[in-house]
């Protein structure tokens, strides 16, 4: 490692799901990459070319290895970089308040290490202010000049997992520098790999603009969900109703009803800007509140439309079909799988469930096993649950198969089938 700056060498904090992708199309576009993570078995993995991200393909990742791409767990190449970008997870904690423990790990790095010239940009999505708050007013205090001696901006990731019309290159990227000279270096560095560029007037916009965009998906699914349940209750079919407002060609998007909302954004990033709200304002905003009610309500929702539409006994026994957060997806983080799962086993009945995705998924604190045979064991179950329809799961043969099956996705049809 060479002991000076190297303008041309940028260091990715942070290697999930949003930073690999990112150090890798950094890479791609001729940049010195680091790849930090403080996980040190996740770094040798990734050395090795093993890659733990769905969207990225170990010939990605070992492109990236033959082209500038370094996993490391030292902190210490932050002082070598010209630009460092901060993509660590900001989660809930227990109590459903936003955890900055992570966050403030790493920017006590960054900060600490930071020298003269360096570009700093935060992707992590937080509440409006974090950036201001967590990096440039320590950078001030340590005695840069922002937007002279150190440049700071906010810009959201903007990742679907499993979407692969959408690239790091070709989803606009918003950008929000504390100056606009800062503003200016982010643009200069994000205009190497990604199309287009926009421009926010601060990092609080740019921010704010993320919590809007994940708080639109979160209050509308909420939406949906309780239509769904409005409408079976109305016995109204509530596909037919999409079906019908979605041929609207303006000022309408479809959004679907599902078994609850998992994932690792849209159940959690919204309740950054609540908290914030609550903190500076004294109130609540009321359209997360409640849309994390009706969302968090659809797994008890879907146990009891199933225990009640299949006539269930104690002991019966059921199949989950997709455990997952959203199909084809490999992450089982906040999925509503696990509060239905444990909704039928606290009611008395034994559950299995069959996911290629998930070989293993702990449940309560229980180690299960997806079934070999979906078929064989839907034939078995008193009733079965899709919840993520994989597109390896053999749907035509399911419903064949099943005695009863509950669609919480409306991709089902038959006379043994039922549908959120
Ligand atoms: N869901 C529904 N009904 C819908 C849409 C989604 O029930 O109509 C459920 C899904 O099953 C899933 C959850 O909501 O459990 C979240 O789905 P998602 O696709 O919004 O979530 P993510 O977290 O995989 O990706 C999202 C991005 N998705 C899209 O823009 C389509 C986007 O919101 C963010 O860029 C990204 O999270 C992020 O990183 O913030």
């Amino acid at each position: 490692m060479t002991g000076k700056k190297d303008t041309e060498a940028a260091a990715v904090i942070g290697q999930g799901y949003v930073g690999l992708p990112l150090a890798l199309a950094l890479a791609d576009s001729g940049l010195k990459v680091w790849g930090v993570d403080h996980n040190s078995e996740l770094v040798s993995e990734l050395t090795k070319g093993k890659s733990h991200i769905d969207d990225v393909s170990e010939d990605l990742l070992k492109s990236g290895l033959r082209n500038g791409y370094l996993p490391t767990t030292d902190m210490g190449v932050i002082g070598y970089c010209r630009t460092v970008v901060v993509c660590v997870p900001t989660p809930l904690d227990q109590n459903h308040k936003p955890d900055l423990s992570i966050l403030t790990e790493a920017l006590a790095h960054v900060v600490e290490r930071v020298s003269a010239g360096t570009l700093v940009i935060l992707e992590s999505t937080s509440y409006p202010g974090t950036t201001q708050e967590m990096i440039a007013g320590p950078l001030e205090k340590r005695g840069f000049t922002i937007g002279k001696d150190v440049f700071v901006a906010f810009s959201p990731e903007r990742i679907d997992p499993s979407n692969a019309a959408f690239t790091v290159r070709n989803t606009p990227r918003v950008v929000g520098g504390v100056t606009a000279a800062c503003s200016e270096q982010a643009r200069f560095f994000y205009s190497r790999f990604v199309d287009e560029v926009h421009i926010a007037s601060g990092p609080r916009e740019a921010e704010m603009a993320k919590l809007l965009e994940n708080t639109y998906r979160h209050v509308n699914i909420a939406l949906i969900n309780e239509f769904a349940k409005v409408c079976h209750a109305l016995g109204i079919d509530v596909w037919e109703v999409l079906a019908a407002a979605a041929t609207k060609p303006f000022g309408f998007q479809a959004f679907y009803p599902g078994p609850g909302v998992g994932g690792h954004c849209i159940p959690i990033d919204p309740h950054y800007l609540n908290e914030k709200v609550l903190q500076d304002l004294g109130y609540p905003l009321k359209f997360v509140e409640l849309a994390y009610a009706v969302n968090s309500s659809m797994p008890t929702y879907v146990c009891d439309r199933v225990q009640h539409g299949a006539s269930l006994r104690a002991g019966d026994s059921l199949l989950l079909v997709g455990v997952t957060y959203k199909p084809d997806v490999a992450d089982t983080r906040e999925t509503p799988a696990t509060d239905i799962a444990l909704g039928f086993l606290e009611a008395g009945y034994s559950v299995e469930y069959w996911d290629p995705l998930v070989p293993v998924w702990v449940v309560g604190g229980h180690e299960m096993r997806s079934v070999a045979s979906l078929l064989e064991a839907a034939e078995e179950a008193q009733a079965v649950v899709l919840l993520q329809n994989h597109s390896a799961t053999d749907l035509e043969s399911l419903v064949a198969i099943s005695s009863y099956i509950f669609d919480t996705r409306g991709v089902l049809h038959g006379p043994s089938v039922e549908r959120i």
